[in-house]
């Protein structure tokens, strides 16, 4: 077993009780201590931080979180939760200085029910979310959350982010999905909101609370999740498009023709597939001709003969009328949807193997998202030359991943050093369209020195006044959201 290395904690006076403490709750096998086993958990998603922790402590039930957490507050120790880690803002790495231990979910894998008459399914935090979109599926329905990183994305983590994805244009984020959930709270009692009502007017709406809260106000450690009837009905068409204003022509066009089926409207600038193609040889452009910008889009019925295909078919050939799609790959098959899904789940891979991007999860009005997207184009190349820009995102929801990669061949460790001039960069055109810095990824550490400023005065105020009244010790994920 490795000794100390100057982490705090280890350090610290309280170390060998708190060590045994935690041994006596979770069991030696529960608790990772050597500094090969927790350096994977310490590093975030992206590489960008690195933190450090004298432990990782994998609970395997609520009672036992409640026990760990109890146990922190009694000791004032800080502790970071942590579902499967792809937080894309550093959510769950904890401070380099080592005081803070990482309370791991994911041994809390149970599905707990699911209720095909009630379309519920009430599950435990560290099911991750492609677990829990095959366990709907098994029983005819579909959880209607879906985004690249589901294979290993914990429900925990997604609840506590309120993450979007690809189908929240007609389902809603997780938000909209959660109608009950469990949580530790900060002095270590367990809240069992596990409810599974449609209606439920009684008081504060306290689950809310602690969605998007990225565990700086409590655990989550169980949700009951809305479920809607599988779609046995779908239509995927992936377009080259000559604008952004096409695009969004496009989504008027479509959604006038068949609003209610619209389950994905993926926007992704030129450069994204390449970008894919590149790092992924198995991937290939649907269409013959490389193009500026494209369109992914996806129509879903419950029924298994709404004519979808021959509708989409339609329009589009409507649309190519217009001028605004220039050619369109419509799949015939499922492998050729998930040939199309698979292009667009792997843009953030890809981007990651490229080398270091800034990240801009910003969202602004959808009928704004063209000239958004031309004005921070314009504002960062002139303000850094040879940058490139991988724009894409869910563009039916206002939600645009306005990504910047360093010039091609560039000093990587420079434009690293560039980060917040790009934030900012970027950001001040969001602001003249009064969007959001931070659209469905959070804020965790990488965004938390933006709150003052966006978000300053009686909303940071009522923010910290919550966080107070709940985590009074400051023990729940320090440095996230709040500055
Ligand atoms: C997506 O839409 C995710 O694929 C990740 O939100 C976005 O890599 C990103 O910036
Ligand atoms: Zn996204």
């Amino acid at each position: 077993m490795e000794t100390s290395t100057g982490l705090l904690l280890e350090n610290s006076l309280l170390w060998p009780e708190l060590r045994s403490a935690l041994i006596d709750i979770v069991g030696e096998r529960g608790c990772l201590f050597d500094s090969s086993d927790t350096e994977a958990f310490c590093e975030d998603w992206r590489l960008l931080y690195r933190g450090r922790t004298p432990v990782v402590v994998r609970p395997a039930s609520t009672a036992e979180v409640a026990a760990i957490v109890r146990l922190c507050a009694q000791k004032r120790v800080p502790l970071v939760p942590q579902g499967g880690n792809t937080s894309m803002a550093a959510g769950a790495t904890p401070s380099v200085r080592g005081d803070e231990i990482i309370l791991s979910l994911s041994r809390l894998n149970k599905i707990r029910e699911l209720d095909a008459v009630d379309l519920t399914l009430t599950l435990e935090a560290g099911v991750t979310l492609q677990a829990a979109r095959e366990a709907a599926a098994a029983e005819d329905c579909m959880l209607p959350l879906s985004m690249g990183s589901e294979g290993t994305a914990q429900i925990g983590g997604v609840v506590s982010t309120n993450a979007g994805g690809n189908n929240t244009l007609r389902y809603g984020n997780t938000r909209d999905l959660v109608l009950g959930l469990e949580v530790v709270l900060p002095d270590g009692q367990v809240w069992n909101g596990l409810r599974r009502l449609r209606k439920d007017n009684t008081g504060y709406c306290l689950r809310q609370l602690f969605v998007g809260a990225e565990g700086t106000l409590g655990v989550v450690t169980g949700a009951v999740l809305k479920l809607v009837p599988r779609p046995r009905d779908l239509a995927v068409a992936f377009c080259s498009v000559p604008s952004v204003q096409a695009a969004l022509d496009l989504f008027v066009l479509c959604r006038q023709n068949y609003a209610d089926s619209i389950q994905a409207f993926e926007y992704l600038g030129g450069a994204v597939p390449q970008l894919v193609i590149k790092h992924f040889p198995e991937v290939r452009l649907p269409l013959s001709q490389p193009a500026d910008h494209y369109v992914l889009m996806e129509l879903a019925e419950a029924s298994p003969d709404s004519g979808l295909r021959e509708r989409l078919e339609e329009v589009l050939g409507k649309a190519m009328e217009k001028g605004l799609v220039l050619d369109a790959a419509l799949a015939g098959s499922a492998s050729e949807r998930g040939a199309i899904w698979h292009l667009r789940e792997e843009v953030s891979d890809a981007q990651k193997r490229e080398g270091p991007t800034v990240k801009n999860d910003v969202s602004v009005p959808v009928s704004k998202i063209p000239e958004f997207i031309t004005r921070a184009t314009k504002a960062c190349e002139e303000r850094f030359p040879g940058v490139r820009v991988a724009a894409f995102g869910h563009m039916g929801d206002g939600n645009i991943h306005f990504n910047l990669l360093g010039p091609l061949g560039g000093d990587e460790e420079v434009f690293k050093k560039q980060d917040h001039a790009v934030v900012d960069t970027v950001n001040a055109v969001v602001r003249q369209f009064d969007g959001s810095f931070s659209a469905e990824h959070g804020i965790g550490r990488i965004k938390s020195y933006m709150m003052e400023e966006w978000r300053g005065g009686a909303e940071l105020d009522t923010m910290r006044k919550i966080k107070a009244a709940l985590d009074p010790l400051g023990i729940m994920n320090p440095g996230k959201v709040l500055p």
